[in-house]
């Protein structure tokens, strides 16, 4: 999978690049990453990039010839390229828009600094805006590199073997269980007997379990889109049971 960076802060991107999982992935192919200074797209004597809004108002937009021909080259090169801007407007991202992206051969993240692009980028070149969040960056590049390192871990050989069977597994659409390693013991807090056992079915509904707990608990918004088995719906009846009787001790 190529992704194409159009930012005009391309060295933000180069340690993120150069670790752990990322970094085996481009050394083995799987991905390619380019960044594209978008000041080499601006042809006047001054390399300019920006300019003050029509209409007035403060701070500065990026100016739409730039981006224009850095889209268009890239373009000219592989037209099935898909246009990603970053932006606090786009669709809110998920695990779902991860999945439809990692399915293309090749992503352009236009990054926006100021007070955003000209609306004829968008209106022109844009396919899809996406935003990783309701708060405020200085610009796209943190967003970009939020989207290349999550889709890059769905692009098979990326991530090791064992993660595509756990990826669609029940676990999918809830939060993690709690994970411990040794020692068993740390300032007097025990893990739970159960993983020490060696019982692999006790162990499994216990995580199960323990994966609810934590969505119901933190996040049930996720518990209704879930698809419970009738297993699974017994244990959520325990733990609410469980908790009725601490709200109790507690005074609730
Ligand atoms: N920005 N999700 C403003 C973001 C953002 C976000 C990127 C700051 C675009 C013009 N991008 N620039 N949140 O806050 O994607």
């Amino acid at each position: 999978m190529k992704f194409d960076i159009l930012t005009l802060f391309p060295k933000m991107f180069v340690s993120p690049l150069e670790e752990s999982i990322l970094a085996r992935a481009i050394e083995k192919g799987l991905i390619q990453i380019r960044t594209i200074n978008l000041r080499d797209f601006a042809w006047d004597k001054h390399h300019v990039v920006d300019d003050t809004p029509y209409g007035g108002g403060q701070g500065m937009v990026m100016k739409v010839e730039p981006i224009a021909r850095a889209i268009e080259w890239i373009k000219s090169q592989d037209p099935v390229a898909w246009t990603v801007y970053l932006t606090p407007q786009g669709k809110p991202l998920n695990q779902e828009i991860l999945q439809q992206l990692s399915l293309r051969s090749h992503l352009i993240l236009l990054c926006g600094r100021y007070e955003g692009v000209d609306e004829r980028v968008r209106d022109l070149y844009v396919d899809e805006e996406i935003s990783i969040g309701d708060y405020v960056l200085t610009g796209g590049e943190l967003a970009a590199m939020v989207v290349i390192d999550a889709v890059s871990r769905l692009l098979p050989g990326v991530l090791g073997s064992d993660r595509s069977a756990k990826e669609d597994s029940f676990f999918n659409s809830l939060l993690e269980y709690p994970q411990y390693t040794r020692p068993s013991e740390f300032r007097g807090v025990s893990v739970p007997e159960v993983l020490l056992s060696g019982n692999h079915e006790a162990i499994s509904r216990w995580r199960r379990k323990e994966a609810l707990r934590r969505t119901a608990l933190r996040r049930p918004d996720l518990l209704s889109k879930a698809n419970l088995s009738e297993e699974e719906k017994k244990l959520l009846g325990e733990i609410f049971q469980e908790n009725q009787v601490k709200e109790g001790r507690d005074g609730v």
